[in-house]
């Protein structure tokens, strides 16, 4: 008796065991597809240097040429070597990932820090993908790209003795795109942050476009061609602490601008630009073809340009500044 109640006992306990069991198991599922489809965390870029070249780079020793985690990788090798959410190149660290490192990437949602200094010859896209086989996600969230403090990222065009031929295809092109659906409201509902970042020697430095939402912080855009940094389309844009110089100025291959504006705002873009410099550029420092209301300065210096001011604006003083102190 005793043992046929031990025996139930046991087999109710295996019973409830079991429930334990698939209930954990349903949660570790549940668990594992929101780790899937919540991203928004936070990825490390390396630095690189040029010998050996980005993409080639098994260094061999490591710590050295922009390794941060001194692994021997740098470039393309960190892309996919693992699950380390580090990696080589800004625009694998803004996909999904690929290789080993499939599915660890921000996938357009999420923070990414250059954390040692680098040169990146990338055109780099942020947002919605414009088309089949182009990069972006189909349903991108709020992003940051930055430089940590102290560190020297330089996304440029040019990419001197580059083996693979991609200069002239880097230089007609943009340095930093962010895009959202055109005609849709999916870019307000958005945030980009570029922060800390030097942009040079392609066609347009950044081209903010379909109602994107952007703060541009402490940036420098030099010697672009036609425009240092594009607003298009009704992006809103909030500029503060950076410089916009030499656009329109390019003295080898493609010379010719159109236009040369250091910051130009176009189809109903709205722009707030904050202790700023647009300097030196063959065009206009800023070039707003809508109404004043769609652009303030406050603390910006329009210097030596083609025409320093091209269009109306709203110059004002910052609601919140005090003038006494
Ligand atoms: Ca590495
Ligand atoms: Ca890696």
């Amino acid at each position: 008796m005793n043992s046929q109640t031990t025996h139930r006992g046991g087999h109710a306990r295996r019973v409830i065991h079991f429930a334990i069991f698939a209930a954990l198991l349903a949660f570790a599922f549940h668990l594992s597809a929101a780790r899937v489809s919540a991203q928004s965390h936070t990825v490390f870029v390396e630095g690189n240097c040029d010998s050996p070249v980005p993409g080639a780079n098994i260094v061999g020793t490591g710590g050295v040429c922009g390794d941060f985690d001194g692994d021997g990788r740098v470039g393309s090798a960190e892309d996919t070597d693992g699950a380390d959410r580090i990696f080589g190149t800004i625009n694998a660290a803004l996909s999904s990932g690929t290789g080993a490192a499939a599915g660890t990437g921000i996938n357009h949602n999420g923070r990414v820090v250059i954390v040692t200094s680098g040169r990146f010859y990338e055109s780099v896209f942020i947002g919605r993908t414009q088309c089949v086989g182009c990069p972006g996600s189909a349903n991108p969230g709020n992003v940051t790209l930055e430089a940590a403090p102290g560190v020297d990222a330089v996304i440029d065009a040019v990419f001197q003795g580059d083996p693979t031929g991609g200069n002239d295809a880097r230089r007609a092109s943009t340095g930093i795109a962010v895009a959202y659906l055109a005609n849709t409201n999916m870019g307000l509902t958005r945030m980009v942050v570029l922060r800390n970042l030097t942009v040079r020697n392609f066609a347009r430095g950044a081209e903010i476009a379909h109602n994107a939402r952007v703060l541009i912080d402490n940036c420098r855009f030099e010697n672009n061609l036609n425009y240092g940094i594009l607003l298009n389309f009704g992006s809103l844009a909030v500029i503060n602490n950076t410089q916009v110089s030499g656009t329109g100025f390019r003295t080898s291959g493609v010379t010719t601008s159109s236009p040369g504006h250091g910051i130009s705002l176009e189809s109903n873009a709205q722009a707030k630009i904050v202790n700023s410099v647009s300097a030196h550029n063959l065009s206009a420092g800023v070039f707003n073809s809508g109404g004043a209301a769609n652009l303030t300065l406050f603390k910006v210096g329009l210097y030596f340009n083609g025409t320093d001011i091209l269009g109306p604006f709203t110059a004002t003083l910052e609601p919140n500044y005090s003038t006494t102190n």
